[in-house]
């Protein structure tokens, strides 16, 4: 009992004058491999988030960052390529493609993007397409891609110390102010994580904005919103958002007492396994270990601990219950028709399978969904595409609450009903 005392003041004392400290070395090495696990699979394209949060870590396995690294200079940088051919944006892509070679500290000179028989360097192909979105922010009044892209294309370009241009970051300004950063119809805490990142980085770097006190006024109100969205339970927004949300406060210069109960919030969701998406693990991770994507600009990459290992035991199977619950599902399309279905399914699937069963009933319900870096985005249902370009998109609900969760991560545990709207933004 004494000794717990004694264990525990003294913990105490470590972690007291630390801005937001950390202490749980054990679960976050365990953590740390978690990710480290991810980059083993070859299913999915190699995700530069997670490579980025590996390599802000405090333990390395230097073989397996490096590999993954050549798999994101090779697949990943294809797939930039293949999106530039269907003419899409590629900000957010592009600017974590590069936070990932800083955070390797491999020379960005020697990268290129090849597009329409020209060569490019990434730099000056971000470059050129922020100065795109900043057309569209004009004209349109919003970026093409959604204001979290266009946040970590800055942030991109500041870390790798190119001049942004003041017309730039005066929309991200503008937008801080005017209230922009959406996600869906709440204000997005993830969005405005990145944005003070960014920000924070363009003061300093010193890099010349339109208007000093302007910069210093977004900031802050940044700094406010995210402690505003501090819930009951410590979290920031929610499970997703709190690690960015950590990131960019210690970034912006927090103290404990801002933070304290936040990285609390993410050490209890580590225990409870909150985090399975190896996306969700790569956004949490480096808030942490106490750092933040600005470290990347001083990346020196020597004298790191190379002892990371991976745990022999591969992960357990996980078994699917026989018991069933029932499912209804309700699409409403654009139109506002709605129809509803209803299926069993075991419990404990995911929302993809039960979907796959539903379809497989031949009642009417079909779907199709695009590929991301947080894994299957619902992008079809019942033949009626909720397309970005029209900013549209499926909203998926349970029982009236949105998820916060994609389908292959959302598990039915309880009988409900499901509902998949086509909304606009
Ligand atoms: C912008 C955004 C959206 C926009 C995307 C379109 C646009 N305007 O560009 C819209 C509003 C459509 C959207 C929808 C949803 N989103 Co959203 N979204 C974001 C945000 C803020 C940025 C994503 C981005 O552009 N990343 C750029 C990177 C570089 O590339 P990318 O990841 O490949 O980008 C694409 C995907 O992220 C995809 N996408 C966006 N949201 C989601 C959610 C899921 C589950 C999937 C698989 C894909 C996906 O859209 C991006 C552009 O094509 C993130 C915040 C974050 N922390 O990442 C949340 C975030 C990814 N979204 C989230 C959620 C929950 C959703 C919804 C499930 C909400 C709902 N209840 O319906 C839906 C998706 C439903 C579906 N149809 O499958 C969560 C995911 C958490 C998790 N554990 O999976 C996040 C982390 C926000 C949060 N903290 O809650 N989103
Ligand atoms: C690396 O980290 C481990 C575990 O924290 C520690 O025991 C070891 O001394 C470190 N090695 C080096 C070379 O710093």
């Amino acid at each position: 009992m004494i000794t717990l005392v004694i264990v525990s003041a003294l913990l105490l004392t470590l972690a007291v004058g630390k801005p937001c400290a950390s202490d749980h070395e054990a679960l976050l090495l365990s953590f740390n491999k978690q990710l480290l696990q991810s980059v083993d699979t070859q299913e999915t394209l190699p995700n530069p988030s997670v490579h980025i949060a590996l390599r802000l870590s405090t333990h390395h396995n230097l073989a397996k960052e490096s590999e993954h690294l050549n798999r994101i200079k090779a697949e990943f940088h294809d797939d930039i390529e293949k999106s530039l051919r269907n003419n899409e944006l590629v900000v957010g892509h592009l600017a974590l493609y590069i936070l990932a070679l800083k955070s390797s500290c491999h020379d960005l000179e020697s990268v290129h993007l090849t597009h329409n028989e020209m060569k490019e360097s990434l730099l000056i192909h971000l470059k050129k397409e922020m100065e795109e979105e900043k057309q569209n922010i004009a004209f349109g009044h919003r970026p093409k891609t959604n204001y979290y892209q266009y946040s970590l294309g800055i942030l991109a370009l500041c870390v790798s110390g190119v001049r942004v241009s003041t017309h730039v970051s005066q929309k991200l300004i503008h937008a801080v102010e005017h209230r922009q950063l959406k996600h869906g119809e709440s204000l997005c805490v993830d969005s405005h994580a990145v944005a003070g990142m960014a920000l924070q980085c363009l003061k300093d770097e010193g890099i010349a904005v339109k208007d000093n006190a302007e910069l210093d006024r977004a900031l802050a109100t940044i700094k406010q919103r995210l402690l505003d969205s501090k819930r009951a339970d410590g979290h920031m927004g929610n499970e997703f958002s709190t690690g960015l949300a950590v990131q960019a406060l210690i970034a912006m210069g927090s103290q404990m007492e801002e933070c304290g109960s936040a990285m609390e919030a993410l050490r209890a969701d580590l225990k409870k396994g909150t985090y399975h998406n190896p996306m969700a693990i790569s956004q949490v991770l480096p808030a942490l270990h106490q750092r933040t994507y600005l470290h990347l600009k001083s990346q020196e990459c020597r004298n790191e601990n190379d002892t990371l290992t991976l745990d022999a035991d591969s992960p357990a199977e996980v078994l699917l219950s026989h018991r069933q619950v029932s499912l209804q599902v309700e699409v409403i399309k654009s139109s506002g028709a709605s129809s509803v279905f209803s299926i069993h399914v075991p419990r404990g699937s995911s929302l993809f399978e039960a979907l796959n069963l539903l379809q497989d009933k031949q009642t009417g319900f079909t779907f199709n969904t695009e590929d991301s870096l947080w894994g299957a985005f619902l992008s079809v249902v019942n033949e009626e595409q909720a397309r970005q370009t029209d900013r549209r998109y499926w909203h998926i609900s349970s029982d009236g609450t949105s998820l916060t969760q994609g389908i292959k991560d959302y598990k039915i545990d309880l009988a409900q009903k499901i509902t998949i709207k086509n909304t606009g933004y």
